[in-house]
């Protein structure tokens, strides 16, 4: 079956052209898909646009858009095994991760479901009796959803599933790299009842396919979650049409572990906060920064049992942690790693690739700890969205703030602490998105996620989740209107 999904249609595109989706854990051929071209684009903006201008969607009941929602969650349940295999074959990353991802996007479908009808606006207090005031929410219109290869279905379920309930239309755009279940997707929306038109899928890389989206016209609006550079690219070329914009951006996320914390816990989740999904996590906890008291024994025992992380195929029961997703990310590792050493960063575990040579063909590296890390390296600046965890140390409550806020991004944070004031005082101090304590990594579709600072503009999940893709009307009716005489002539 092709692979490009055009106003109701499944089609290869003019183009005919196609690309090879790689398993990063041998470098096998998973499947060759089409690839739109800018024509595709095209087509699918305008089927997108016929829909939302002249199609029922926009106009539908919102528990009708919630009730096709809910279908797509009953789906997602009925297809769970097969959509977290290929999750794996895809991006690399465990079973056990991909299952809980299906079950994650199971929620999300089924958590906008039930908020699609609950605010339909609100009358307003004009002042005068004769007025009613009231807003309203309509959908935005058009909306670009383009994803990233670390959590793809995730990733489209935090956007599609609220601008459906909105009733908007869509044209997604899945990562290059990981579109396998992107197209599932969109084929349990069309099995569950979406109209033509309202979903349309484009397969293809960010110059071909992405741009086009981002410059067209006669898209409303673009919801990005991807690189910084990328989405700084997508804020300048959005600008010509006025698009609104919704972007996540990544993280560079310090997780904080003060001497009263339990040891043994901070310590396993000093793991888990940075080597689930190899570091491809935008709220990865890359940046451990502990209190001087305990730091040498935590490092040590961090570093004891990073070395400990057992490798291999995500669809292997004992294995703990994949490959990186691609050569480009392992090459992008390893030039974190090699600028580490060179800037004085002291290496306690990792730092090169596996040497089991049944690893050899994947795109493997080994969970890598770095101590004595300061502030200006590269390392400790930039997100490296690889197995990388950097060691910085701190004296006082106020010297763990400071170093903790100290990045150009705000996604998410956490602090470990026994103190529930200072717990309290560190997370209302922290200038990120999310912040955890006595704790790492969950969230719940009911509360926001999203950047302060250079991690983006805007929140996904949440009611701010769905307000993303609605616009406010305010309507204004005189019952009783008169002249008003402003002018005598
Ligand atoms: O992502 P890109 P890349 C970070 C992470 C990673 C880095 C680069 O640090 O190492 O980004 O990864 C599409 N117009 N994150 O290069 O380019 C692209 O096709 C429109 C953080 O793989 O941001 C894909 O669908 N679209 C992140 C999507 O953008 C364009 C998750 C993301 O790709 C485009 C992933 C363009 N000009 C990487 N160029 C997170 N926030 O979680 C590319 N794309």
């Amino acid at each position: 079956m092709p692979d490009l999904f055009i106003d109701g249609v499944w089609t290869e595109g003019k183009g005919s052209l196609g690309d090879d989706v790689i398993n990063p854990f041998d470098r096998s051929v998973v499947r060759r898909v089409d690839l739109a071209t800018p024509e595709d684009v095209d087509a699918a903006v305008a089927a997108a646009k016929s829909a939302f201008d002249r199609g029922d969607w926009a106009r539908t009941p919102a528990s009708e858009r919630g009730a096709l929602l809910h279908r797509v969650a009953e789906l997602l349940v009925r297809d769970k095994e097969e959509i977290a295999h290929t999750e794996t074959q895809d991006t690399g990353k465990t079973l056990v991760e991909s299952r809980i991802d299906v079950d994650d996007v199971t929620a999300v479908f089924r958590y906008y479901a039930a908020l699609a009808d609950k605010d339909p606006g609100r009358i307003v207090d004009a002042g005068i009796p004769t007025v009613l005031s009231r807003v309203v929410y309509e959908p935005v219109g058009v909306c670009a959803l383009i994803t990233p290869w670390n959590y793809p279905l995730l990733q489209l379920s935090w956007k599609v599933a609220p601008a459906l309930a909105a009733g908007n239309s869509v044209v997604i755009k899945p990562s290059e790299v990981t579109p396998l279940t992107s197209i599932k997707l969109v084929e349990l929306l069309e099995e569950a009842g979406a109209p033509r038109g309202v979903v349309n899928l484009v397969l293809g890389d960010g110059r071909n396919v992405g741009a086009p989206l981002v410059e067209h016209p006669d898209v409303d609006m673009v919801s990005f979650t991807g690189g910084l550079t990328t989405g700084q690219s997508i804020i300048r070329a959005s600008a010509d049409t006025v698009k609104k914009l919704a972007v996540e951006l990544g993280g560079k996320n310090p997780n904080v572990v003060f001497a009263d914390a339990d040891f043994e816990t901070a310590v396993d989740y000093a793991l888990t906060a940075v080597f689930l999904h190899a570091g491809q996590v935008c709220s990865a906890g890359a940046r451990l920064i502990v209190q001087d008291s305990i730091h040498d024994e935590f490092v040590a025992e961090v570093a004891r049992r990073t070395e400990r992380i057992k490798l291999g195929s995500g669809m292997d029961a004992d294995t703990e942690s994949g490959p990186l997703v691609s050569a480009a990310q392992l090459a992008k590792v390893e030039g974190f790693v090699a600028s580490a050493i060179e800037e004085g960063a002291r290496l306690v575990a990792g730092g090169h690739r596996p040497t089991e040579p049944e690893l050899a063909d994947g795109f493997f590296h080994r969970p890598t700890v770095f101590a004595d890390c300061r502030r200006d390296m590269r390392v400790i600046r930039e997100e490296t969205f690889g197995p990388i965890l950097t060691v910085e140390r701190f004296s006082d409550e106020a010297e763990a703030i400071e170093l903790a806020n100290d990045t150009d991004y705000g996604l998410a944070g956490a602090v470990w602490t026994s103190d529930m004031g200072r717990a309290q005082r560190v997370a209302n101090a922290l200038r990120h998105g999310t912040v955890w304590i006595n704790d790492y990594h969950p969230y719940v579709p009911a509360a926001e996620w999203g950047g302060f600072k250079r991690s983006g503009n805007g929140r996904e999940l949440g009611p701010t989740g769905l307000a993303e893709y609605r616009e406010s009307k305010h309507v204004w009716h005189n019952t009783a209107p008169e002249p008003l005489r402003w002018f005598k002539g």
